[in-house]
């Protein structure tokens, strides 16, 4: 029984900037207060994984643990944590709900005001780490989960149970960005039976936009990417339509998706993360009752810029999307239900799977525009 005691094992750790993951033994301490230390079963990559990894500006911070795409078995639990018990499989998430505050009470807000999202390296409730290498330097942990070693320590407020039914090597695309994409479609956007849907940039998000869409009944889902690839990728998320911005001739993107559409896209998603998509977006939707969701993050400084008298005549709304306007707590399970009833397709985001010691392929395959890659259990 380790309970109580530090535990020594292996996690893969930043030392710089865009260097390799080095393997290393590391001690994770036991969870205090409100924490639960969890066994990794399984961990994915997302794109916000590899953007840290290469980051060398501030809030860049090293030595670091990343992975936050996971899914776990509780080893033990601390003091005042009554919600799981040791053996529960849990779904860590990157944003917090306390279950408590005014956002998390309201089914209109994910954006839990006790524990904002914030960038901090350390754990949720006090400015210290849970990790120590073998010569007892501490270090950081990323986006309150560090799923990149054997064991990790949580907060309750990170913590979402699971149904250990779900194979491990598809629960943890829900810990992040399937879940993202699916519930821009499903909460951000609310995108209606019969609609037309128009995706910029069909990387994993954007993917899981299409299937969120789908599930929603969208007619007709555009996809619009650089890599014609993405079109027969994107067929099976649900993808109808395809535009590609290098193939337009001397049309804009908006251009050609007014002329299919009619008139316009009744949803559109920016999933790439450059604000000029942002625009084309906007300028892609339908008067009257556009919406644009912006889910891609470009430069901290990136302004969005728009015409006022534009704005006001066409009706058109912009909105943002943070973990795809889901509520962890509950939310993450009714994906769950859909998924165990063959409903969310999991299995076609995952392109590779590898052994936690070759993690550094899975950055490379990332790096080359692979969709997901995903540790074998064990
Ligand atoms: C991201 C969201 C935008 C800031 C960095 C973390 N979340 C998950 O990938
Ligand atoms: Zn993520």
């Amino acid at each position: 029984n380790t309970a109580g005691q530090p535990i020594r094992c292996k996690a893969a750790i930043v030392r710089k900037a865009g260097e390799p993951l080095v393997i290393e033994e590391v001690i994770v301490a036991p969870p205090k207060h409100r924490e639960v230390r969890i066994k990794i079963i399984c961990t994915s990559l997302c794109h916000s994984d590899l953007s840290f990894w290469k980051l060398t500006d501030p809030p860049a911070i090293f030595p670091r643990i990343l992975g936050h795409e996971a899914v776990g078995i509780v080893e033990s639990v601390g003091e005042g944590v009554h919600e799981v018990v040791e053996g529960d499989t849990v779904i860590p998430i990157f944003l917090a709900d306390c279950g408590e505050c005014t956002d998390c009470l309201s089914e209109k807000s994910n954006l839990c005001t006790k524990f904002p999202f914030n960038l901090s390296p350390w754990m949720e409730r006090e400015e210290t780490s849970r990790f120590t290498d073998i010569n007892g330097e501490p270090l950081y942990h990323f986006l309150f989960v560090s799923s990149f070693s054997e064991y990790t320590v949580v907060d309750i407020a990170h913590l979402v149970k699971s149904d250990p039914a779900i194979p491990p090597n598809r629960a943890c695309l829900l810990s992040c960005g399937v879940s993202t994409g699916v519930g821009a479609a499903w909460k951000t956007a609310k995108v209606e039976a019969g609609s037309t849907v128009a995706i910029f940039g069909l990387g994993a998000i954007g993917l899981a936009v299409a299937e969120g869409a789908r599930l929603c009944g969208a007619k007709r889902i555009i996809g619009v990417d650089v890599n014609q690839d993405k079109f027969e990728i994107g067929k099976k998320f649900g993808v109808t339509d395809f535009v590609n911005p290098g193939n337009c001739g001397d049309k804009t993107v908006s251009q050609i998706i007014l002329e299919i559409t009619g008139g316009g896209a009744d949803y559109c998603f920016e999933c790439v993360g450059m604000k000029s998509l942002v625009h084309e977006a906007y300028a892609s939707c339908r008067k009257g009752w556009g919406k644009v969701v912006v889910l891609g993050v470009d430069h901290p400084e990136a302004m969005l810029t728009f015409n006022s008298f534009e704005v006001l005549h066409s009706g058109k709304s912009i909105m943002g999307s943070f973990f795809g306007g889901l509520k962890p707590k509950s939310d993450i399970r009714i994906l769950e239900k859909r998924y165990m009833d063959k409903e969310i397709c999991l299995d076609e985001f995952v392109t590779h799977e590898v052994d936690f010691k070759d993690i550094n392929k899975a950055f490379d395959l990332m790096t080359e525009g692979k969709t997901a890659i995903v540790r074998k259990p064990g």
